[in-house]
């Protein structure tokens, strides 16, 4: 077991809200480390000097820095009971990472949202420094982190763990749950690390062996999978949002002689998510989906909430009757994810993009990065029924469908299992709706144009257009992915004006009778579920008061604004009334 300061460490299980190991010793890395702020190009030579920050947080959380934007080193020393080969796994950094180990460079990670890993061949027993220059800069470098509508935070903003492993270790777990007549089956795919012939794979559920696979002669990383099957599942509960009841897999590494050397443990959820003409079948069953669009930001913490903030937000969500919940713009905290496992809110989950440049030197490689990796990492979260990508991107031109037909062929690939999508904004100009399973778009009829009056002509005049032959959404599902208006938190006025949270209040009110009941529209996504912090430099929302986008329906704090009675009541009305 890995020690620090001569006592064994319990395992602590930051990265998820459950233990993924029980023999492979792990341990978390989070703590206070030191900060250096406008680093050189060399690690700190130690873990002294600096100011004292909290991993994970956001540096913005420091006085002084609540606005700074630079390189800054962040370090703490790591001890060593043994010698070891080491994996280290950082569930986020904001937005890119430069992994140094005791003074030598070992990884670069780019972009916020998505986890990484770092593996480090055998290290002697003793003190070592672990050391990130971490960048929340904007320029050539960032093509998805830019002076946006949603603030990029500098830091280590998610957990960080280390993990002793062996020389042929698990590396990942893909299990995709198949409904067929004679009940369920599993897809397994599982990926190893090193040298594994001879070795087995024994997979079981619950404790109940299921299958032992065999990794062949192994690999050295990479994504390539070494074995995949299809396997019947036996005696399982269905996952579904009144009953999101979770399985636990668990795959064994055991050597030729059978000794298990390995293991990783997973959550699972046997639910079916299916396109059927203009709706959703869960589990055979029809799905309406009624909820929020969530960016990770918080007036404390900014984008490093911690767990209990984040089932706070869970539980407010599920007070308002939403049952569904969209991460813009980018991949979520793993622990969200499990936590939305545990108490069944469905999930879009989407790559990182809002209105990237495709003309930017790195969008290109970065998107296909960010979703790679979303696709990798969070494939076995069942609560996740929707993947998304791009939003609000150039759909017009053709080298923006190219752009769209690049990344949902990478998503399709890697998972044929769940429908996907991107929240457009182009209206009849889009010209990629071909390429998605659900059209979802993007109104704020009552906000941007018309009146709340105008949202149910608005929303047939283009559902007329998109069953049109030319549209290419024909007959496909419609979700409105994004509608709301701005309240400034306290500003009431009796001529119901802008900003004010009566106003607020008469527009969520009319987006959520007229796409909560609509016949043709399949789901209706609020803008947003708080109000979030914006990027002080560059654009049109340097003049959003407060800088703050705020069309939440809480402040950044989760006070409530008055439009949350208004929604709450409108969403339980549909939950009991689920088809219009
Ligand atoms: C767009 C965008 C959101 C947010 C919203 C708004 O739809 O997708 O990120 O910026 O507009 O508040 O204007």
């Amino acid at each position: 077991m890995l020690e620090s300061g001569g006592q064994p460490h319990p395992p602590t299980i930051m990265l998820r809200t459950f233990d993924e190991h029980f023999i492979r010793p792990r341990r978390s890395l989070d703590g206070l480390w030191r900060f250096h702020p406008d680093a050189g190009e060399t690690p700190p030579e130690d873990a002294e000097g600096g100011l004292p920050i909290s991993v994970p947080s956001c540096w913005e959380m420091l006085p002084g820095f609540e606005s700074w934007r630079g390189r800054a080193w962040l370090v703490r020393e790591v001890r060593l009971p043994r010698a070891t080969a080491l994996r280290l796994v950082f569930g986020g950094v904001s937005h890119t990472a430069e992994v140094f180990w005791n003074g030598q460079p070992v990884a670069r990670h780019e972009d916020a949202y998505t986890p990484f890993e770092v593996l480090l061949p055998l290290q002697p027993a003793g003190r070592a420094l672990l050391a990130l220059r971490v960048d929340n800069t904007f320029g050539p470098h960032a093509g998805l982190h830019w002076s946006n509508d949603y603030y990029t935070y500098g830091g280590i903003t998610r957990p960080v763990v280390i993990q002793e492993v062996p020389a042929v270790h698990l590396a990942r777990l893909h299990a995709t749950p198949v409904r067929t007549d004679g009940g369920w089956e599993l897809d397994l795919k599982a990926r190893v690390h090193g040298p594994a012939a001879g070795h087995r794979l024994r997979i079981l559920l619950d404790g109940r062996d299921l299958t032992v696979l065999d990794p062949g002669p192994g690999a050295g990383g990479g994504d390539a999978w070494n074995a995949a099957a299809r396997v019947p599942a036996g005696p399982v509960r269905e996952w579904s949002p009144d009953s999101p009841h979770l399985h636990s897999l668990t795959c064994l590494l055991e050597t030729p002689d059978g000794q298990a050397i390995d293991d990783l443990t997973d959550r699972i959820g046997f639910r079916e998510i299916r396109v059927s003409g203009f709706g959703l079948l869960l589990n055979g069953r029809p799905l309406r989906l009624r909820g929020y669009n969530r960016h990770e930001d918080h007036a404390i913490f900014g984008c490093a909430l911690p767990e209990a903030a984040m089932a706070h937000d869970l539980a407010l969500l599920r007070d308002l009757g939403a049952n569904f919940v969209r991460t813009a713009h980018y991949p979520n905290d793993r622990r969200f994810l499990d936590l939305c496992d545990e108490t069944g809110m469905i999930v879009w989950e989407e790559s990182h993009a809002r209105q990237i440049k495709f003309d930017h030197p790195r969008a290109f490689e970065q998107s296909l990065a960010s979703t790679r990796e979303m696709l990798d990492w969070h494939h076995n979260h069942p609560s996740i029924l929707i993947w998304g990508c791009l939003n609000e991107c150039d759909t017009v031109s053709d080298a923006g469908v190219a752009f769209h037909e690049a990344v949902i062929r990478t998503i399709k690939e890697a998972d044929p299992s769940r429908p996907v999508t991107y929240a457009g904004h182009h209206r009849k100009k889009d010209r990629a709706l071909r390429l998605v399973d659900i059209v979802s778009h993007n109104l704020y009829t009552g906000w941007y144009e018309g009146t709340p009056a105008e949202t149910r002509a608005v929303v047939d005049d283009f559902l007329a257009w998109i069953d049109s032959p030319e549209s290419g959404g024909a007959g496909k599902p419609f979700l409105v992915s994004e509608c709301g208006a701005g309240a400034i938190a306290g500003f009431r006025a009796p001529p119901r004006v802008h900003l004010t949270e009566d106003y607020q209040a008469d527009v969520l009110a009319e987006a959520v009778r007229t796409y909560g009941g609509h016949p043709r529209i399949t789901g209706v996504c609020l803008w947003q579920f708080a109000d979030c912090r914006v990027c002080e430099e560059g654009r049109w929302w340097v003049h959003r008061p407060r800088n703050l986008n705020d069309k939440g329906t809480v402040t950044r704090e989760r006070a409530r604004k008055l439009a949350y009675e208004t929604v709450r009541e409108g969403f339980h009305l549909l939950a009991r009334n689920p088809t219009p």
